[in-house]
């Protein structure tokens, strides 16, 4: 293994020492300088004193998606708005989007995190990186260039899109890694053999891919079908943007979350009590070194599980589960909890169908109804209404026995599911229409 940087194998006893350090100055500035942390902070009376051991977070106050729409624009900066060099912001489905800000050291520290994950990923400089992540006010196309340039690779801004052209420049600028999300990444492979490009044979050797919940099934896919290895990468904006933690590429099996900037926990989603390694929850975190942007105890809604068992990459940081999905993408089907991750490991195991799916949610007569569509792989195209239709079937069985929920499957033809050039569009919700 090459490491970034030496803290990635540090003993726990020191990093859970510098995480402390680091909790208290951030807990004290919060509190001096954001109004919103004191008077959340008071209203619990809890003072910055009071945290004397790493365990202490749990008397803070959690922070949610809707402190930043109340605090919009600037209301939770911890520096005056001349100390911030760049604002990015995510956008809501309604309303206003949530901002955040970053010092210049904020925008170093970010560039060494990400550097941290494209090594992890097993990028090293001299490399070439095709960052096919959008760039603007999504944290995905900068967050990735810099981290890039930080590492020493030639770093392609290609932004999301225009995907013929991409395909062009994969051929022509020979990167040895991509970055983008797991559905784009199979858009573009879908789009290479539909133009006879045989990605295979191309020097590309690394997808990183995050920003949306993918399955291991969906690695095995992007991985057979580009030729390529395929990691996970993690972050939000609220907390950082990409690089608050990445699988390492000798084990893929979770994403190491960088915990000497980063303080996480797993709690329970309802009660928001802290959940023992190993358990399900809500992943919350609390930066421990930002400077225009701190977050203390930031709910997530990402669920996962925490395991602190020793990884054969060496790094002592805990890892974090693949996401299964966000507590608010979960679709609650007539008592049963859905995520869309599930009815994606269960499509991509039936052979005959195409990796492109959506669903749809209804309520007829008060019961919801949920309506799974997928593409025909290629080959059922060519075959029988009758035998799309004992496929249907089967994956109607499948779900049922998997998930526990009864559904419609719908069979499409190749191409009627929208591509996405971003995060995909899993779920349209009619309810809430
Ligand atoms: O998606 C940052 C990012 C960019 C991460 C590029 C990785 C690569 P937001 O737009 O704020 O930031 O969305 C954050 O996306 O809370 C998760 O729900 C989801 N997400 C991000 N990474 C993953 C992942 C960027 N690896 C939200 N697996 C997060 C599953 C992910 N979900």
């Amino acid at each position: 293994m090459i490491l970034h940087t030496d803290v990635e194998t540090m003993p726990r006893e020191e990093l859970e020492a510098l995480q402390l350090k680091r909790l208290r100055a951030t807990v004290e500035r919060c509190y001096h300088t954001v109004g919103f942390y004191r008077d959340a902070m008071d209203d619990l009376e809890v003072k910055p004193h009071h945290i004397q051991k790493l365990d202490d977070v749990r008397l803070l106050p959690f922070t949610k998606k809707e402190h930043l729409r109340e605090n919009y624009p600037f209301g939770l900066f911890a520096v005056p708005t001349e100390q911030v060099v760049r604002v990015h912001a995510s956008s809501g489905t309604t309303g206003k989007p949530t901002v955040v800000g970053y010092t210049k050291r904020d925008i170093h520290t970010w560039a060494k995190l990400v550097a941290r994950c494209l090594a992890a990923s097993g990028m090293r400089p001299g490399d070439r990186l095709h960052n096919a992540y959008g760039y603007g006010l999504f944290t995905g196309g900068l967050g990735l260039h810099y981290g890039g340039e930080e590492l020493g690779v030639m770093v392609t801004p290609m932004s999301g899109g225009q995907t013929q052209k991409q395909l062009m420049l994969l051929q022509d600028f020979c990167p040895t890694a991509i970055s983008c999300t797991p559905s784009y990444a199979l858009n573009l492979a879908e789009a290479a053999d539909e133009m006879g490009i045989n990605i295979r044979k191309l020097p590309l050797k690394l997808g990183i891919h995050g920003a949306e919940p993918w399955t291991e099934e969906m690695r095995y896919e992007l991985e057979s079908r580009l030729g390529i290895d395929c990691v996970d990468i993690y972050g939000l904006s609220e907390v950082l943007g990409p690089g608050v933690g990445n699988e390492c590429i000798e084990a893929k099996s979770g994403l190491h979350i960088w915990e000497d900037h980063f303080l996480v926990e797993c709690v329970d989603v309802n009660t928001g009590k802290r959940l023992p390694y190993g358990e399900e929850g809500e992943i919350v975190f609390t930066s421990l070194t930002k400077e225009a942007f701190p977050v203390i105890r930031y709910r997530t809604r990402d669920i996962s599980v925490l395991d602190p068992s020793p990884c054969k990459c060496g790094r002592t940081h805990v890892r974090m589960q693949r996401i299964t999905g966000r507590s608010d993408d979960m679709l609650i089907i007539r008592g049963v909890n859905v995520f869309p991750s599930q009815v994606e490991s269960v499509l991509m195991r039936t052979e005959t169908l195409s990796p492109f799916y959506q669903i749809e949610v209804f309520r007829q007569a008060s019961l919801d109804n949920m309506v799974v569509n997928v593409e025909a792989s290629p080959p059922l195209m060519e075959q029988s209404q009758e035998r799309r239709d004992k496929v249907a079937a089967k994956v109607v069985r499948d779900i049922k026995d998997f998930i526990g929920v009864t559904c419609k499957v719908m069979i499409k033809d190749v191409g009627e599911i929208p591509r996405s050039e971003g995060k995909a569009v899993r779920v349209i919700d009619h309810r809430k229409h």
